[in-house]
């Protein structure tokens, strides 16, 4: 079973396990087991055997939600019982039908893809420029940096510092950046100065007046998301703000909402006769947030409205930038409802930089994919604390397979950009070539996301169901349905354990080296110092492209086909194309492509004939683009041939190609097969 939101110790849960729901501002978020930014009354059960179902309790007032085994508790302190059942089989068609009904997660921009760095504490422009030099020179990609609250003045939204932060400075510093295919990202916060606020209805209120509350900047009033006039005033201020700077994505931080204040309590809404576990001590619903009492617009009440406060900002800020970029946007949040995904980005928040929660953070990203939020990731190095050399490397080899890839880091911490230490300069240089090399594939995941819910990260079970050795597996995960990752989560380690459901599976880097599984297994993989294990599932076909930089020149480059036979000499996979930031992602009237592959084998006396065509379901924008398939690799033939030759669209290839004896793999380069044409190339192979 699967559940909820909650930062949780494990992925399958015990008798009397509870989730408090209710959004809180956790500044250390390695507490487990207690309620943290965001809120989702949903689980997925699944079965011995893999028949799964899910089951959401659309309702966003606070709730105790007590696991006892064979049933399950509600202890909701408000709104209605509005159930709804997801009937599955599957764990893919319980993210489908769930997804149908609270919104398939949004398409992220195609750049967003890349690797992000962030920290609070960068001083001033020039530390910015320093950093982005810093990775240019050690050559670790980098497509996008980000400021933190060090930006503002007096830490007010849309505002610049004037002393480190000066438009005269920073302005040219992005548009640097934009000439050379990066971006720059900021936060935002839902709390305006009161004294710098406008004099117009935007704000809660309590007592029939402005609530004040306290947050960065002192007092604040709380801007109401559920007011059209609000939501109206954020689109001015996004695009009044990006005028000066045009940032390319927001990151909606404390939207809890946070407040430092306390309060007395004013009616029984603040003080409700049941005390959910709040925090974990059964704290007041006030702590740390607006009182239960406010009111938002229409005179819904924040005891009904609180765990929606995050998603409202979300759209809000999701709409603004649309409005103003007519761009695919970009937004990171980090409280989160049912239907969040349909707008933003999320992270797990304030993590620790220790092993404990480098572990953790596959969990917690493989339960917001079963929530419709698929791009997702956790601080890579930790937030929290001072990190190693060593957990660093291994966090940059884990989180290159994150779908959100950014390493973020506490004020206070040593820094630890990735080129600052030598061996982490080195794992973040393999670990980012791998997955730039990988954007075909995981793009294409974004799309099948984008149109069925899918998570592009995976826990074991949805690929293999029936196996019911993959439930409990949360220290793997498959990347789609083609890549397994085995990462490292352990100092010291020299081995990894590492569960192969039964099957043939490839390594990535070295694609020599295979397994084939009878029936599921534990192996014991080594752990290079540099490298997380990938397999590749027989089976799948993908394409990698060339390494680079920046996503954007990662996409200059000539695309390789990888085709991982199954056993019975079968693969199939497919590649979705589009210019990676139009607003929708594939629709009716959009430019894009999508291909889908397919490998099977005929057998006939003497002759094994393995075809591999491709069959182009929609093709309105690859034609703009010069990338070409210059490199077919397949995987897993059998038995070393007597001869063989190769037909490309039944033409006798003459182009230079290898056929390994002992490993089965056979390349062949110089095709230039254009991505958006039929195609079909024959290996016949005599014995
Ligand atoms: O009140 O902006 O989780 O990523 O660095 C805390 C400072 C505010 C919390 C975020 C963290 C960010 C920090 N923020």
């Amino acid at each position: 079973m699967g559940l909820a939101s909650r930062r949780n110790r494990r992925s399958g849960y015990k008798h009397n396990d509870s989730f408090t729901l209710w959004n809180e501002d956790v500044t250390w978020s390695d507490q487990l087991d207690l309620n943290l930014y965001g809120s989702h009354p949903f689980y997925m059960d699944v079965r011995s055997g893999g028949a799964a179902h899910g089951v959401l309790l659309l309702n966003s007032n606070g709730m105790d939600i007590l696991y006892g085994g064979s049933h399950v508790t509600y202890k909701v302190i408000g709104g209605v019982l509005d159930f709804y059942f997801f009937a599955g089989p599957s764990p893919l068609a319980v993210v489908d039908q769930y997804t149908q009904l609270i919104g398939r997660p949004a398409p992220m921009p195609y750049w967003s893809f890349g690797f992000h760095q962030s920290r609070y504490g960068y001083k001033n422009v020039a530390d910015l420029v320093g950093v982005v030099a810093g990775y240019a020179k050690a050559k670790i990609p980098l497509d996008a940096i980000w400021s933190d609250i060090d930006y503002m003045d007096n830490y007010q939204d849309f505002t610049l510092d004037p002393v480190n932060y000066p438009s005269k400075q920073l302005r040219p510093f992005v548009d640097r950046l934009h000439n050379n295919g990066q971006k720059y990202v900021v936060t935002v916060h839902p709390a305006i100065k009161r004294q710098a606020a406008p004099h117009e209805d935007l704000f809660l209120k309590r007592n029939g007046a402005n609530l004040v509350g306290e947050a960065w900047p002192g007092e604040v009033y709380f801007l109401d998301f559920m007011n059209p006039r609000s939501t109206e005033y954020w689109a001015r201020k996004i695009s009044e703000f990006r005028r000066t700077i045009p940032v390319d994505g927001l990151w909606c931080d404390i939207k809890e909402p946070s407040n430092f204040k306390d309060w007395q309590p004013l009616n029984a809404l603040d003080d409700p006769p049941y005390r959910i576990n709040n925090s974990g001590f059964h704290l007041p619903i006030n702590y740390r947030t607006v009182p239960a009492s406010t009111v938002h617009y229409n005179n819904v009440t924040e005891y009904d409205a609180h765990n929606l406060f995050g998603l409202l900002q979300t759209q809000a800020t999701h709409a603004g930038l649309l409005r103003d970029t007519k761009r695919r946007p970009f937004v990171l949040t980090r409280s989160t409802f049912v239907g969040s995904g349909r707008y933003a980005a999320h992270w797990t928040g304030n993590n620790d930089a220790r092993w404990d929660e480098l572990a953790r953070s596959i969990n917690t990203i493989l339960n917001f994919g079963l929530l419709g939020i698929p791009m997702m990731g956790a601080d890579i190095c930790g937030f929290n604390g001072n990190t190693t050399q060593e957990l660093c490397s291994r966090w940059i080899q884990l989180g290159a397979f994150y779908p959100f890839a950014r390493a973020h880091a506490e004020k206070t911490t040593l820094r630890r950009e990735l080129y600052v230490w030598e061996s982490t300069a080195r794992s973040a240089k393999k670990a980012l070539e791998m997955r730039y090399r990988l954007l075909p594939y995981i793009y294409t995941l974004m799309y099948e996301a984008h149109t069925t819910g899918a998570p592009i990260v995976r826990p074991l079970f949805f690929s293999y169901p029936h196996d019911n050795n993959t439930y409990g597996v949360d220290r793997q995960f498959m990347l789609g349905r083609a890549v397994l990752v085995s990462p490292v989560l352990e100092p010291g380690a020299k081995t990894v354990d590492a569960y192969f459901p039964a099957g043939r599976w490839f390594n990535l880097y070295n694609q020599s080296v295979a397994l084939t599984m009878k029936a599921g297994k534990r192996v014991t993989l080594p752990a290079p110092a540099d490298l997380a294990n990938a397999y590749l599932a027989g089976g799948n076909i993908l394409l990698l492209q060339q390494a680079g930089l920046t996503t954007s020149a990662a996409r200059q480059g000539d695309l390789h086909l990888l085709v991982a036979l199954a056993e019975n000499g079968t693969a199939s996979g497919e590649l979705f194309l589009d210019d990676g930031d139009s607003p929708e992602m594939g629709g009716v009237g959009g430019n894009w492509t999508l291909v889908r592959f397919s490998c099977d084998r005929e057998e006939s006396k003497g002759t094994i004939t393995t075809k591999v065509s491709s069959h182009v379901v929609r093709n309105s924008y690859a034609p703009t683009r010069a990338q070409v398939i210059d490199k077919v690799v397949i995987m897993g033939l059998q038995s070393p041939p007597k001869s063989f030759t190769i037909y490309v669209n039944n033409v006798e290839l003459k182009a230079a190609h290898t056929m390994s004896r002992t490993s089965g793999v056979f390349s062949v380069s110089g095709m230039a097969l254009a991505i958006g044409d039929k195609f079909e190339i024959k290996l016949v192979m005599s014995h």
